[in-house]
């Protein structure tokens, strides 16, 4: 019998030599905190995996792909490069139906076909900061985004897919809660602030001290407006491979 347990180690096998990181959950745990529009149309217990990038996927999958593919070619680099990743691991499931949403996908309306940050809290993968975890909250009316911090990387990574296998019941998996990693209420104040108003700086991603952060490299490309990140990139040269893509 095809078990979640036996999934994730593939998934994991596939991807963490990569610098990804793959935590499963149901689409139950997902759907059960949010309005229905956003709901994804599975049965509650689902089996759904959410796929970050940790600071070494630049290194590990992004420069070998940078050197096996023409700059030119290549619309959004690091969204293909994980396409690409997220394709080969899909192709190492060729029993399952596996349907791929990405963090940048949106339906006609414009609306999100997922919620990275939400997906990432309910599979215990990062804690999703939210201004109603400030309570009484010191911002008015004024809007205030939500931010994930990861308990080895702070802010350090982003959040990429989610997978679901919409032909596996796992009503087994237990839930795993997110670590508080910033329980105090200054500190929480301090990192949205951060986040909404100060985020090209980068502050919010120091929220704690973080295992791993992204190099001088990766901080100069992710600092670079998507429009001028080829450019950048051309400039760089051709990087070696330092792993086979
Ligand atoms: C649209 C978008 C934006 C928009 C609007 C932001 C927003 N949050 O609405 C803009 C352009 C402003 C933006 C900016 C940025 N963004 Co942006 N953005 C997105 C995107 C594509 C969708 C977010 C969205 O529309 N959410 C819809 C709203 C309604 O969701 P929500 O506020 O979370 O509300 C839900 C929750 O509250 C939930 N809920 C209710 N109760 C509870 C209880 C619990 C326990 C839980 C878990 C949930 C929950 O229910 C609500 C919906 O019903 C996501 C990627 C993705 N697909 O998720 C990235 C994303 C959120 N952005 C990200 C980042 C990093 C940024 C920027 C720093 C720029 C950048 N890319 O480097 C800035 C920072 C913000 C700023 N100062 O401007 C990261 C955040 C990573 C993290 N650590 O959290 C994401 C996840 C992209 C990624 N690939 O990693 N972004």
């Amino acid at each position: 019998m095809v078990t979640h347990v036996g999934i994730l180690e593939k998934l994991r096998g596939a991807l963490e030599p990569r610098g990804f990181e793959v935590h499963p959950f149901q689409v139950g745990w997902y759907n059960g905190v949010l309005e229905p529009v956003f709901h994804l149309t599975y049965p509650p217990d689902t089996l759904a995996f959410v796929v970050l990038s940790a600071p070494s996927m630049f290194e590990k999958s992004f420069k070998p792909f940078l050197a096996q593919h023409e700059l030119q070619s290549l619309r959004d680099p690091i969204d293909q490069c994980v396409a690409h990743h997220m394709t080969l691991a899909k192709e190492r499931f060729p029993l399952h139906n596996i349907e791929v949403l990405y963090d940048y996908e949106l339906h006609p309306n414009r609306r999100p076909k997922v919620l990275m940050q939400t997906a990432a809290h309910v599979s215990g993968a990062a804690y999703y900061y939210m201004r109603k975890d400030v309570e009484p909250d010191p911002w008015g009316k004024r809007k205030m985004y939500g931010v994930c911090i990861h308990p080895r990387f702070g802010g350090w990574f982003a959040i990429r897919a989610v997978l679901v296998f919409a032909d596996v019941r796992a009503a087994g998996l237990e839930q795993t809660l997110p670590i508080d990693c910033v329980p105090g209420r200054e500190e929480r104040i301090r990192l949205l602030e951060n986040f909404n108003y100060n985020w090209r700086d980068g502050k919010y991603r120091d929220a704690l001290p973080a295992e791993e952060k992204y190099s001088t490299e990766q901080t100069l490309y992710f600092a670079t407006p998507p429009a001028e990140r080829l450019k950048l990139l051309k400039l760089w040269g051709q990087i070696p491979p330092t792993a086979p893509c």
